[in-house]
């Protein structure tokens, strides 16, 4: 059994369970300024303050098909682009809206190169779009605590009718589902109070996202309860835990484990952020994928390109360093899922049915032990090289009659980031 067995639709599934690795991308206006996609919200910028960054859009350095070489050289299998995020503006070009693309300076719809060109490289597309629009007229700004107009009395209580909006929000999301041919996930964002589930009409939703796009997955942001044993019909596909790898995996109400990608950044925003250069190290980005799919999950983890449409070079270096890894390791994260194993002390285990991966974090002192698989592996090799480990209890371990043992060579680890040992399990 490949990657696992879930409480889900596997056919509609497989391929985003065999995947294990995507690439988010935020870009938007908010990568002028460049302090993150919150910059309305939090600097309360009205659709005024806001504009200047309308009319300078201009990103004459955007090469989609760069981005999608960068991910697929970091062993990234799809990529979720943000179509519109909670300022309104939309990358593609909407019938529904004049807050687009193709009306700022760039001129293009830049979510159709995306789709292309990710597409032309192999990778699977995916779409984000934002529940939350502080730019439309009919979303309301009383009860969303972060409306970058929430204090502003006259903008709150204005005359709205939210259900134009919904309309709005329905419009658009055929729109993205039927101009762009074959989209792989549709990537909601997000749910909060009252604002959940009807409100956004999410039955008829998910009904008319998946008759335009039958294959499609959804995350779990509309508002439903994906952990119910009796989820709602817009529960989603996978659950969507951000910026945080749960503890345990995640299951169901009845304890089956559901289908879960965790979305992380690699400094500290998702929007290009000029002043954030605190990013995680390859080896950090390698060990909290190895962590994700130990775990039966995925890991998106995201890029936020600069208003010229570059990512910025230090995630460029992140994703070719861990893309060096992936080349080398790959086989022990495709197709992958949980081990059931106790988690060594070491490191962590995936599995692909009789190929148990030992990702050694930690060298130990001594050998590298395998709890409770004495007799039960046939073959131990390094997968990086195909070179042989021999599998012998050592004379200081004879006491650990129901563990295997490997010693690893030379002193240090062969890669310090995370070296994996290759277990064939006995049938
Ligand atoms: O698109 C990314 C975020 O912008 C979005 N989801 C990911 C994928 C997101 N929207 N809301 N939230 C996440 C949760 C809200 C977090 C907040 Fe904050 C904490 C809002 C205010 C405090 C994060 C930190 C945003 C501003 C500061």
């Amino acid at each position: 059994m490949a990657h696992g067995t879930y409480a889900t639709d596997m056919e509609r599934m497989g391929w985003f369970l065999d995947a294990r690795f995507g690439m988010f991308i935020h870009w938007g206006l908010y990568a002028i300024p460049a302090r993150g996609e919150w910059v309305r919200s939090q600097e309360r910028l009205s659709v005024e303050d806001y504009r200047p960054y309308f009319e300078a859009f201009n990103p004459t350095r955007y090469q989609p098909r760069e981005w999608a070489k960068a991910a697929k050289a970091a062993g990234q299998k799809y990529a979720v682009m943000t179509a519109k995020h909670h300022d309104g503006f939309c990358l593609f070009d909407s019938a529904l809206t004049d807050y687009k693309a193709t009306n700022t300076p760039a001129g293009r719809d830049l979510i159709r190169e995306y789709v292309e060109a990710f597409r032309a490289e192999g990778l699977k597309v995916g779409l984000y779009y934002s529940l939350l629009d502080w730019h439309h007229p009919d979303y309301p700004a009383y009860g969303d605590p972060h409306h970058p107009m929430r204090d502003n009395p006259a903008f709150r209580d204005r005359k709205h009718d939210f259900s134009r909006y919904v309309a709005y929000l329905h419009g658009q999301v055929r729109e993205l589902l039927t101009n762009y041919g074959r989209i792989d996930i549709m990537w909601f964002d997000f749910s909060y109070g009252e604002m959940a589930g009807e409100a956004w009409r999410a039955t008829d939703l998910v009904r008319m996202v998946r008759e335009l796009q039958p294959h499609i997955i959804i995350d779990n942001r509309l508002g439903g309860n994906i952990r119910s044993a009796h989820p709602e019909p817009y529960a989603g596909d996978f659950a969507s835990p951000e910026q945080i790898i749960p503890p345990e995996g995640v299951t169901n109400e009845l304890g089956q484990p559901i289908p879960w990608e965790a979305c992380i950044t690699l400094n500290h925003h998702w929007g290009y952020c000029a002043a954030d250069n605190d990013y995680k190290t390859p080896k950090q980005v390698v060990r909290a994928l190895v962590e994700c799919v130990s775990k039966g999950g995925n890991l998106l983890l995201n890029v936020g390109p600069n208003a010229k449409g570059e990512i910025p070079q230090p995630s460029l270096e992140i994703l070719s360093e861990v893309g060096r890894w992936m080349r080398a390791n790959g086989e022990s994260i495709y197709g992958c899922g949980r081990a059931d194993l106790p988690k060594p002390e070491w490191g962590r285990y995936t599995q692909k049915g009789n190929r148990l991966y030992a990702h050694v974090f930690d060298r130990p002192i001594g050998p590298v032990n395998f709890r409770g698989l004495a007799g039960k592996v046939k073959r131990a090799r390094l997968l990086a090289d195909g070179s042989e480990l021999r599998l012998e209890r050592p004379w200081n371990a004879t006491e650990y009659a129901d563990d295997a043992f490997v010693t690893l060579p030379g002193a240090g680890l062969p890669d310090e980031i995370d070296t994996v040992i290759e277990l064939e399990l006995v049938e």
